[in-house]
């Protein structure tokens, strides 16, 4: 599933996503964007577990930790051309991060 978002114009693009959380996924699992887009994720907990966003390019955490039911909005500016891996780090309660488990999303800016 992905999600293609294409401005004409220069100015910096607001482009808004609802981000779904669960065992052990993100919905949608990419998001493409045109270069100088102000990203807004709204992360949404669907899940019976916490979870979070670590942006593994920045070594940042996007969300620290969201509990099931809790919902959260974060913002991403894309100045450049890239590819962005957003990982869930939890590693509750399996006995592995939840991106080993397939918890992982990718942002595109093109
Ligand atoms: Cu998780």
């Amino acid at each position: 599933m992905a999600y293609y978002l294409y401005y004409m114009n220069t100015a910096p693009a607001e482009v808004k996503v609802v981000v779904e959380m669960g065992e052990y996924y993100y919905y949608p699992s990419e998001i493409t964007v045109r270069v100088n887009s102000r990203l807004h994720l709204t992360f949404i907990n669907k899940g019976n577990y916490p979870h979070n966003a670590y942006l593994a390019e920045e070594k940042r955490e996007l969300v620290t930790i969201l509990y099931p039911s809790n919902s959260t909005t974060v913002e991403m500016y894309l100045a450049k051309e890239g590819i962005y891996s957003i990982l869930c780090t939890i590693a509750y309660p399996a006995p592995v991060s939840h991106y080993e488990l397939g918890m992982r999303a990718k942002v595109t800016a093109k």
